[in-house]
């Protein structure tokens, strides 16, 4: 006989004796047992990948191999096994002296199953540790080869690439909608290697030496002794740095305005922030500032969508970007250059380029368009793909190269240096995710999670035993050769240059920027953060600042804290709005827009609500029909029931009924109080539109959903509008969306 057949006779008669000892087999009752020894079920097939998925391109454009690992096969074989590929027979069930025994040392399997489990989790990322990320191309237009010979601006050179979107001071699960910086990291997998362009959304920076940046994140990030609040500036040591260190109002200025909440990432501008340094194949140079374009244009939330959205769903920004790409409405950018003369004074139109806290107006140097992004394709595995990537500003490709902005040259620092603590070595980027699509030929070895298994006696230059291999590569070669550029001399000192004392005058230049409607919104959020913090002080000393960028904005501020206005203790500036900076009054294409369509029990007629849907998703938005149960309405499928639904999923409503209220509703607020005209709708439906009207969305209203609106009472005011069939109202309702905000609808006390 085979010695299989003999194990398994042994295997049964182990089983048999188990089971007959312990039998009945009583779930729960002393004496019995779950019997371990069954057969493994039959192996199915591997659920197929969906086709938006995909692990990071293992091979280059051009066929070159990147080294990337294909597929893993988690979850995709047949059997089981451990990690060094041993078949298992039972993974529930740990090894026990009996079935009512201790555990027994010796068993491998649990020990490591639980080992690994124990340290699944890396340390998260210092700052912008809350993310997501999609893989995408770029596309040069070959329109920036006057000032760069980078090969991936080349026109209609496709480049692979990965982008990270984050917010700053949250923890890795925090919510996404707080107000903050949201960061915008591009790794692209060029020919001639990676370059990371590891932006903002917001052009301007805190701080204007990088020595500065533990202090500021510690200040924003959670109070030492209570941990809180998560993901908040509104708190004494946010408003104590700010304050004190007055370089860092611009930024924060740009943060209590709606670039703090964007309503998507796919509706944001991406910042260089610095100034950089590009090359030509001339050799000639030219000091550039790069924007990412949003094609959907820029729009925000209102600060009460936001803060209800972190409790409804606390993963927006994952999700839209995700429901977006897996629906095929790719995001899509243009990336931009500022250019600016290579001059010795680093100066332009009297702003100096080095000082990451001042930017330049598009109106006096226009964004340059060099190319186009687009993502379609979200990651297979979050934590391989996003949370492993690692990006770092000095992955430089030949043209591009850096400034001396005392921010960027500390960074050039620290990106490195961080992965080391949180991927556990020097050796992240042979990560699939960071690997290049270049081909590698370095000479750094060992280190821990090394994963190649190099070749070769002399990792040294020059050597004789290796051939000499590898050799360095000429200036025609497309070696990255760094720029002579002359250091003046000068003493070795602790100090900034002259120009960067001027804190308040770019400040002054974006509210002044900005319409009535966004400088309400300004502050509105100096007050509700400045009215978070305990220490007057604090309060009475960002007054202070505001003082000295606009009078107007500091009386309102000041009035909203119940505080006395103070005297600007310099003069304001005398500087010109670049209206570029607003986003109110420009018309985007609606792509992506969701629109929900509440109907009721007895909604007659479900053609006409069928035809408004699929007008929508002809026109490239989303809609969601909002009903009072699940299941079916006609021929309808209810996609939201009241009880699930919040307005601030919705960028419009459209109310093809006026449903009664149902018995799970909550009263409304006049029923309860035992008024006599108790509302006839669902209060859950009155407060949708009550709260879609308050955040200034289109409403449309036909048939009996007319009569939601008189409840309401926003029936015939900006915005609200109703027709005679669906198709009518949907028109009308699509004629607003461009604006993306009923703008009319928000007070403006400001002019
Ligand atoms: Fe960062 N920053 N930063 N930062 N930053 C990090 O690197 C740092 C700054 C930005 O999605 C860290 O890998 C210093 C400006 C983004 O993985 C760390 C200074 C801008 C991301 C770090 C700055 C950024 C980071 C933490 C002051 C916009 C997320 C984890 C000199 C131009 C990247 C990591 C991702 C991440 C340091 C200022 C953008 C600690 C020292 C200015 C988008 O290295």
């Amino acid at each position: 006989r085979k010695p299989t057949e003999v194990v398994k006779d042994v295997v049964e008669a182990a089983a048999a004796k188990v089971t007959n000892a312990l039998t009945p087999d009583v779930p729960g009752k002393p004496g019995s047992v779950t019997p371990s020894l069954t057969e493994p079920t039959d192996p199915t097939g591997p659920p197929p990948p969906s086709k938006e998925q995909g692990t990071p391109a293992t091979v280059s454009p051009t066929g070159v191999a990147t080294g990337a690992p294909p597929i893993s096969k988690a979850q995709q074989g047949d059997f089981l096994t451990t990690s060094t590929g041993t078949r298992l027979r039972d993974t529930d069930h740990s090894l026990k002296a009996g079935p009512r025994g201790p555990v027994l040392l010796q068993d491998h399997h649990f020990r490591e199953k639980m080992t690994h489990f124990d340290h699944e989790r890396i340390p998260e990322r210092v700052v912008h540790a809350r993310g997501t990320g999609a893989h995408g191309y770029f596309i040069g237009y070959g329109t920036a080869a006057d000032v760069t010979r980078a090969a991936f601006l080349a026109k209609d050179v496709r480049t692979e690439v990965f982008v990270r979107f984050s917010t700053v001071l949250g923890s890795r699960g925090s919510a996404d909608t707080v107000r903050d910086t949201r960061g915008f990291a591009t790794k692209f997998y060029t020919e001639e290697g990676n370059f990371d362009l590891v932006g903002n959304n917001i052009p301007v920076f805190f701080i204007q030496d990088a020595i500065k940046f533990p202090d500021v994140i510690h200040a924003g990030k959670p109070h030492p002794d209570r941990e809180i609040p998560q993901a908040q500036s509104a708190h004494d040591t946010f408003w104590d740095f700010v304050s004190l260190h007055t370089e860092a109002q611009h930024h924060t200025m740009w943060n209590m305005s709606d670039r703090g909440i964007p309503r998507s990432y796919r509706m944001m501008e991406g910042f260089g922030v610095h100034t950089f340094r590009l090359v030509n194949a001339a050799g000639d140079t030219a000091l550039v500032k790069f924007h990412w374009k949003p094609k959907l244009g820029v729009h925000s939330l209102t600060w009460e969508e936001a803060q209800l959205i972190a409790g409804v769903d606390p993963d927006y920004h994952r999700r839209d970007l995700y429901d977006a790409i897996e629906a095929g409405a790719f995001p899509e950018w243009e990336l931009g250059l500022q250019v600016f003369p290579d001059t010795a004074d680093e100066t332009f139109a009297g702003v100096d380029l080095l000082d990451p806290t001042k930017m330049v107006p598009e109106e006096l140097a226009p964004v340059q368009p060099v190319g186009r992004m687009v993502l379609d394709r979200t990651p297979t595995n979050f934590f391989a793909e996003v949370e492993q990537s690692a990006f770092h500003l000095g992955h430089l490709p030949p043209g591009i190269d850096v400034t001396n902005d005392p921010l960027l040259q500390g960074r050039l620092f620290s990106y490195v240096d961080t992965q080391i603590t949180r991927l556990a070595g020097p050796n992240f980027n042979q990560i699939p995710v960071n690997r290049p699509h270049a081909p590698v030929n370095d000479m750094l070895r060992d280190g821990f999670h090394q994963q190649a298994v190099h070749g070769g006696v002399a990792p040294y230059r020059p050597n004789s035993l290796d051939g000499g291999n590898p050799f360095t590569a000429g200036a025609d070669q497309a070696a990255f050769a760094d720029l002579p550029v002359t250091v003046t001399e000068a003493p070795k000192v602790r100090a900034s240059p002259a120009s960067f004392a001027d804190h308040y005058s770019q400040v002054r230049l974006f509210w002044l920027s900005m319409t009535p409607v966004e400088r309400e919104h300004i502050i509105n959020a100096y007050t509700f953060e400045l009215s978070r913090c305990y220490h007057q002080e604090i309060r009475e000393r960002q007054l202070q600042c505001l003082a000295n960028i606009d009078p107007v904005l500091c009386a309102e501020v000041a009035a909203g804290l119940g505080l006395p206005t103070p005297e600007a203790t310099e003069p304001v500036a005398d500087v010109a709005p670049s209206p570029a900076l607003s986003q109110v009054g420009q018309a985007w294409p609606p792509d992506g827009r969701v629109i929900g369509i509440v109907v009721g029990p007895q909604t007659g007629g479900t053609e006409d609500v069928d035809a408004v849907r699929r007008t929508i998703l002809g026109a490239g938005m989303v809609p969601l029909v909002i009903g009072p149960h699940g299941g079916l309405i006609g021929d309808l499928t209810v996609q939201r029931t009241f009880a699930a639904a919040r307005s601030v999923e919705f960028d419009a409503l459209l109310l093809a009924a006026a449903p009664a209220p149902s018995p799970d509703a909550i009263p409304a607020r006049d029923a309860k109080a035992g008024a006599s005209d108790s509302a006839t709708v669902d209060p859950r439906v009155l407060l949708l539109i009550d709260e879609a009207w308050r955040h200034g969305k289109a409403i449309g209203a036909w048939g009996t959903g007319a009569e939601a609106l008189q409840q309401v009472g926003v029936a015939g005011s900006p915005g609200v509008v109703t027709g005679e069939d669906g198709a009518a109202t949907l028109e009308a309702v699509q004629a607003l969306l461009p604006l993306h905000r009923v703008w009319d609808r928000f007070p403006a006390s400001v002019a």
